[in-house]
């Protein structure tokens, strides 16, 4: 048994124009493919860990043998991060979040619009490759956070929520130094019904 690359429920071309056919095969077929490898590949001498999810995997790095702790944080980070990423988008999504998740935003955030403002400003600001995120922390309060590389909110006690990947390979051959742009079109990508199940 090892980790699965999981299948996307859409096609490469669905996310156009926002997200072109050849970034989306790339980004899914190469990048989380190889973290996917490369994460099996280092836990390949500890299948103990292959009983275990990705989250209970990431969740206490200490427990993983020194040798191969470097690579299970990136790759093992790598490989949740992007099944959270292409989980949580899809064709004819955006709009709004609705029940509980829209009444903590407002709460926190004053809105909406100005959860996203906040949200967008943060992960475009991140210097280098990394991830923009929102997420719950240990008291269940909803927070902005940004990690670097593949480095995961769950090794931190973070409780992910959803998630923008500000990697260059997400965006370059279409945006190319544009992130706040793609950033700011990825908003009509996001399902609110996936992000709601996570909060919830
Ligand atoms: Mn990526």
């Amino acid at each position: 048994m090892a980790f699965i690359l999981p299948e996307l429920k859409y096609d490469y071309n669905a996310l156009e124009p926002i997200m072109d056919a050849r970034t989306v095969e790339i980004h899914h077929g190469k990048h989380h493919a190889t973290y996917t490898n490369k994460l099996n590949a280092a836990l390949e001498k500890y299948p103990q860990f292959f009983e275990m999810s990705i989250e209970d995997v990431l969740s206490d790095l200490g427990k993983i043998p020194e040798g191969v702790r470097t690579a299970v944080r990136n790759h093992g980070g790598g490989y949740y991060h992007h099944n959270l990423w292409w989980d949580q988008i899809g064709p004819g999504k955006g709009g709004a979040p609705t029940g509980t998740l829209a009444a903590a935003l407002d709460e926190k955030f004053g809105s909406l619009e100005d959860f996203k403002k906040d949200l967008s400003a943060a992960s475009i600001a991140v210097f280098g490759s990394g991830w923009g995120w929102l997420c719950k922390d240990s008291k269940g309060e909803l927070v902005i956070i940004t990690t670097p590389n593949q480095d995961s909110p769950i090794s931190q006690g973070f409780v992910p929520i959803l998630t923008i990947d500000v990697w260059e390979h997400a965006y370059y051959l279409k945006y190319q130094n544009r992130r706040d742009e793609f950033v700011d079109n990825f908003w009509n990508l996001i399902d609110w019904d996936v992000v709601s199940k996570r909060y919830a």
